[in-house]
């Protein structure tokens, strides 16, 4: 078994960018398993920053293989800008990037109604999503009215998937102050597009499948984080997909006994984009000075990011619904410099203390901090533990003891080699 999974262990933009092309190094084949793009994974190499959307991240590495399987939502013109915005910048996925034929399509109405939704919704019930079309592109899945990749390969097939997609949201698209699009456009949108993407459509679980038994190995890339996940995160303020490590299997199509480790990662910190509970929330100079260090803008809407204090129960929680091996703990230079470093270590409920994470009583829980020791020296040259100041240390050994989990990789900064891999 050579199948590992990496899953964002907070609300996403843990640096699944980076850490999954570092992981790729040796890797054969990179599956994204769920979302879209409203996901935004940055892979910085040398002189060069690359945001990938749909791609999986470790298609900079020319010998992987890459593949978007049918758990993801796929919207066919960002699918094909980024392909090609890619092999502009020298990086070309020919003969290497294979579709799921099941996996969903969004049309062009999709986004529409996403923003709509969005801008009529009461301020208390926003989600604050991407508006990229996802929530509505899972709904029609969920529905069975869904287009998916395959139709792509007959026209005619299309038009009538995509007529039943148009005809079920009409009445939301009046009811929101919008149109239904007329299907021949849809459809004449679609179709240079459809050459682009039939080649590429694969039975993409055979694929894997197969790579997996010749003992090939394979990345498992999560999108989003645990946090965010539909069914396990703080919903409804979530995402449309199973964005967690089971999530992967579903996603790709493999069993669960093909999964060797699953690694979670997380930030030094939190940070969320996007409405809902976030418990550890800095509203003071700290959190602007931990956003401006850690250039925390979404990587797709350019969003800045809510920060916020390390959350110990949160992770243990993401510990326990993606069964954790190891984690990777990015991020950590940009906690160098602040003075008032703190953890939350528990939460104090209307019941008492608790060490977990009370993820449907957020409301009326208070988390209980623990100072630490800050540092100032900077750390993106570090390599080894030894080269960390003792605070540093201190505060990786801190979260491995609550957590109960191995740190695998400390990242210190944006690039490939400023990490420290400990296993
Ligand atoms: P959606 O668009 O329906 O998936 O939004 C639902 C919630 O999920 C959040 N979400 C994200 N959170 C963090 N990062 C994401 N990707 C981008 C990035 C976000 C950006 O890499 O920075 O650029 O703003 C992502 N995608 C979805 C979203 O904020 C909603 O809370
Ligand atoms: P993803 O969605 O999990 O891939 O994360 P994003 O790419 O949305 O956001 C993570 C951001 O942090 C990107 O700008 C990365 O280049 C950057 N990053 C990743 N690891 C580190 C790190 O260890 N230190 C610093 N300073 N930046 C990092
Ligand atoms: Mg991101």
């Amino acid at each position: 078994m050579t199948a590992i999974v990496v899953v964002g262990a907070q609300w996403g933009d843990e640096g699944k960018g980076k850490v999954v092309d570092l992981y790729t190094e040796s890797a054969d084949v990179v599956v994204r398993y769920a979302g879209g793009p409203n996901a935004g994974h940055t892979l910085v190499v040398g002189d060069e920053k690359i945001i990938v959307r749909l791609i999986p991240s470790g298609v900079l590495r020319p010998l992987a293989r890459c593949v978007l399987a049918q758990g993801m939502v796929i919207d066919p013109g960002v699918l094909v800008s980024e392909i090609d915005a890619l092999e502009a910048r020298g990086h070309t996925t020919a003969g290497r990037l294979f579709v799921s034929d099941r996996a969903h399509l969004i049309l062009p109405f999709h986004p529409l109604i996403d923003a709509l939704r969005e801008a009529a919704a009461d301020s208390n019930l926003r989600i604050g999503t991407t508006k990229r079309g996802i929530g509505p592109c899972y709904e029609d899945k969920a529905a069975r009215r869904g287009v998916r990749a395959g139709d792509l390969r007959n026209l005619k097939q299309l038009a009538a998937a995509a007529a039943r997609s148009i005809e079920a949201w009409t009445p939301t698209l009046r009811a929101l102050g919008g149109e239904p699009p007329p299907l021949d456009e849809v459809i004449a949108a679609l179709e240079p597009l459809a050459v682009r993407i039939v080649p590429l459509l694969t039975d993409t679980s055979a694929l894997i499948d197969a790579a997996i038994h010749k003992g090939e190995r394979v990345i498992l890339e999560g999108a989003q984080g645990t946090l965010l996940d539909l069914d396990h995160g703080t919903y409804p303020f979530v995402t449309s997909s199973s964005a967690i490590a089971g999530g992967a299997c579903v996603g790709a199509g493999i069993g669960p006994t093909r999964i060797k480790r699953v690694v979670g990662l997380a930030k030094a910190y939190c940070t969320r984009v996007g409405e809902g509970p976030f418990p550890t929330e800095l509203h003071d100079a700290t959190g602007e000075s931990i956003r401006t260090m850690g250039g925390e803008f979404g990587s797709v809407t350019g969003r800045p990011r809510r920060t916020g204090w390390l959350d110990l129960p949160a992770l243990r929680y993401a510990a326990r619904v993606n069964g954790l091996d190891g984690i990777a703990l990015t991020k950590l230079d940009v906690l160098t410099g602040i003075a008032d470093l703190s953890v939350c270590v528990a939460y104090e409920t209307p019941t008492g203390q608790s060490l977990d994470f009370p993820i449907d009583d957020l409301a009326s829980a208070r988390p209980i901090y623990k100072r630490v020791h800050p540092w100032t020296d900077p750390i993106e040259g570090a390599r080894s533990l030894r080269d960390l100041p003792a605070a540093a240390r201190d505060y990786i050994d801190l979260i491995e003891k609550e957590i109960g989990v191995p740190i695998d990789v400390v990242s210190v900064g944006p690039e490939r080699d400023a990490t420290i891999i400990l296993r």
